[in-house]
């Protein structure tokens, strides 16, 4: 047999001070589906994500977590790593920039950096921003970064310089006869015209900086964070010895747009200085938005990975993520739109087809698949439209036009839809005509079916291969190769699988509350149990006797200090629709208006709140309900077994403001 077509893709590997959210979900999900879609194309692929553990960043999370680096990245890294498991997103390699396999690479790399001429000692002053790891170009003393907006700090140190400036010709020299390195086209018009305008030397190393790969015999140099992270590709697949395993240079590497840069100029010009080959593609997706901004901890609007999942199922979320957006550009993220899709696309289109199409094979032919008899035009028409569908979700792929993949395949369940309503061979009787009409009937739905199921594998692993087994094809779907997919191959006289539940409807506004609680959950660990339904419904309604911890979980007074609690009078208070639990509140803090929602619309009335005081929890971090930020949380004690919540009050009149001690 011949050996198979090598195939290598890389996700960023992503930085450990923070944790997982939907963005990096994204980037790994699609590589995911890359990966197993390459392997049903018959490659053999090797993906690749990781953690970026060293830096300023760290050094600092680790002093705050009062633990050493080593321990601190080891735990997060642990805690990516078990994310990508949990969501069944199956990393060939997991890097990490402590390992010593990259550790040894990146010494090498600026080895080689070096005894080719392209690395002096220089001294460097500049404005460093060290929320993003690197020095602003141009920027003077007080300015901000311009990427994170933050306050960069004036640094000067003896570095290792990169002879960046040297590379300017051979790179646009690259670009132009490597059209395709970087994608998509839209975006390299910013890359080629930042090298046009000329290059500087780029500092690889620092002193300032202990959390690093030291620079053999250079100490107390350790290197600089792009140039230890960028090589994290090379390390691994082999570093020093990648030629033995034959992955490098990398087909692919999926990146965000915020680091198109280190991407396309610093990491090809690197490899040049190495003499070693360059990645053949760089693909640069666009960002996920809450609210058209950039998630972020501060700001209160992260999506979790996990609380979808858990509750739609990880199908579902990458189904989302791939179908939402066209890759490239940015999209807005909402549960919203999240849950409509699942309901419509999922639970009423893939899932309401195999299993009815299952339930009538059940009953008519004993559960077994029949064979198709004379063919109607209009059964020959839906078989050369599933035809063409495979030629055309090929092509989407190859370009990595997910959405219109999924489109199309989506195309062809709504005519498969349309087929059986106009058939309609539930109303057909048991005569001999009629039972072979039935047969033809079903048998070319469940071809169909069979082919969006292999067709839509990458993207749904887990429901299409319950659809496989339902249809008692051989094997595994994840087995079939795409390029022998044709119509016709569907295996007849197959029993049935068992029926399996796929896509369960879901009411939507009780959806997203259950997903909101458990994301506040995993948000504010510390936050009252669920026992409540106050807080169970993700409420920023705190019930007291929720709060209390267990008896013999005795805190300080100095836990107790860091609530900060002040009477508020509420101002405004309204429903919010499509959220049965909770009322959107502008409350006076004394010093501020705040908007706070709390879950308690099933037992006040909004009106019957102005003008009330409450006490309010002013020191916790926003977060979103139902997409309506919400500022605080007002206490409440939960009353009886269903924990009706009874808003806190003060039986003296007191003045707004006051803390709570
Ligand atoms: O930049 N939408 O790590 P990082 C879409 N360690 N994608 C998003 C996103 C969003 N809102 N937010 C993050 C680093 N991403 C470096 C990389 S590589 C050698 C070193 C994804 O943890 C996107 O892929 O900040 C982005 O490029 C990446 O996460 C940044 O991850």
């Amino acid at each position: 047999m011949p050996a198979k077509a090598k195939f290598y893709l890389t996700t960023p590997i992503y930085y450990t001070n923070g944790l997982p959210h939907i963005g990096h979900t994204y980037t790994t999900v699609v590589a995911d589906v890359i990966r197993r879609y390459k392997r049903m194309r018959g490659y053999e692929v090797v993906m690749t994500t990781g953690t970026d553990e060293h830096g300023v960043n760290v050094e600092r999370a680790a002093k705050n977590a009062g633990i050493p680096e080593s321990e601190f990245v080891a735990r997060m890294a642990e805690t990516w790593r078990a994310l990508w498991d949990e969501l069944g997103i199956s990393a060939d390699e997991f890097i990490r920039t402590t390992d010593l396999r990259h550790v040894r690479t990146v010494q090498w790399l600026f080895k080689l950096c070096r005894e080719n001429g392209y690395v002096y000692k220089g001294h460097y002053t500049g404005q460093y921003c060290i929320y993003d790891n690197a020095f602003v170009n141009d920027a003077k003393p007080g300015d901000n970064c311009p990427d994170c907006g933050r306050p960069t700090e004036t640094l000067t140190e003896e570095n290792y310089f990169f002879k960046l400036s040297a590379f300017q010709k051979p790179l646009l020299d690259f670009y132009k006869k490597n059209p395709d390195f970087l994608q998509p086209e839209t975006r390299k018009n910013e890359i080629v015209s930042f090298v046009e305008g000329g290059l500087k030397d780029l500092s690889i190393t620092r002193t300032t900086v202990r959390w690093g790969i030291p620079v053999p015999g250079e100490e107390p140099h350790v290197f600089y964070v792009w140039f230890d992270a960028l090589t994290a590709y090379l390390s691994a697949v082999g570093g020093p010895d990648y030629e033995k395993r034959g992955f490098w240079p990398a087909d692919l590497h999926l990146v965000g747009k915020d680091i198109i840069r280190f991407h396309t100029v610093y990491w090809p010009a690197f490899l040049m200085a190495a003499m070693l080959p360059i990645p053949k593609q760089v693909w640069a997706h666009g960002w996920f938005l809450m609210d058209a901004s950039k998630m972020s901890k501060s700001k209160g609007n992260v999506v979790l990975p996990r609380p979808i999942a858990n509750m739609l199922g990880m199908d579902a979320l990458r189904y989302f993520l791939l179908r939402e957006v066209v890759f490239g550009q940015d999209g807005n993220f909402s549960y919203e739109a999240l849950v409509t899709r699942y309901n419509s696309d999922l639970a009423n289109g893939l899932g309401n087809l195999a299993s009815r199409s299952a339930a009538m094979i059940e009953k008519n032919f004993a559960g077994k698949i029949p064979k198709a008899g004379k063919l109607q035009p209009q059964d020959e028409a839906l078989a050369r439209e599933t035809q063409t569908a495979i030629g055309d979700v090929v092509d989407y792929f190859e370009k990595m036009n997910f959405a219109r993949a999924l489109e199309s395949l989506w195309a062809v369940i709504a005519a498969a839809d349309k087929y059986l309503t106009t058939e309609k061979p539930w109303s057909l009787g048991d005569s001999e005509a009629d039972t072979q009409r039935k047969a033809t009937v079903l048998a070319t739905t469940a071809e169909l079916l069979r082919i969006v199921t292999v067709l839509a594998h990458p993207v749904l692993p887990d429901s299409t291969s319950k659809i496989w087994t339902l249809l008692g094809q051989p094997g595994s779907v994840s087995a079939v190769e795409l390029d022998g997919l044709r119509w016709g191959q569907l295996a007849t006289g197959a029993s049935l699988g068992k029926p399996q539940t796929l896509f369960p409807r879901v009411e939507k506004s009780e959806a997203i509350e259950r997903i909101e609680s458990m994301a506040n959950e995993e948000l504010n660990p510390a936050a009252p149990p669920a026992a409540a339904p106050a807080a169970a419904t993700g409420s920023a309604t705190g019930a007291a006797a929720a709060a209390a911890p267990a008896q013999s979980e005795k805190i300080g007074i100095e836990d107790f200090a860091k609530v900060e609690m002040r009477v508020g009078q509420i101002k405004t208070a309204e429903r919010i629709v499509g959220a049965d639990k909770l009322l959107k509140l502008t409350v006076d803090i004394g010093t501020e208006i705040r908007q706070i929602c709390a879950g308690i619309a099933q037992f006040y009335e909004p009106e019957s709140l102005i003008g009330r005081k409450v006490a309010v929890v002013t020191n916790l971090a926003p977060r979103k309900l139902r997409g309506v930020e919400s500022n605080g949380m007002i206490i409440a004690a939960a009353v009886g077994p269903e924990g009706r919540p009874v808003l806190a009050g003060f039986p003296e009149d007191v003045e707004v403001g006051a803390r709570l001690k």
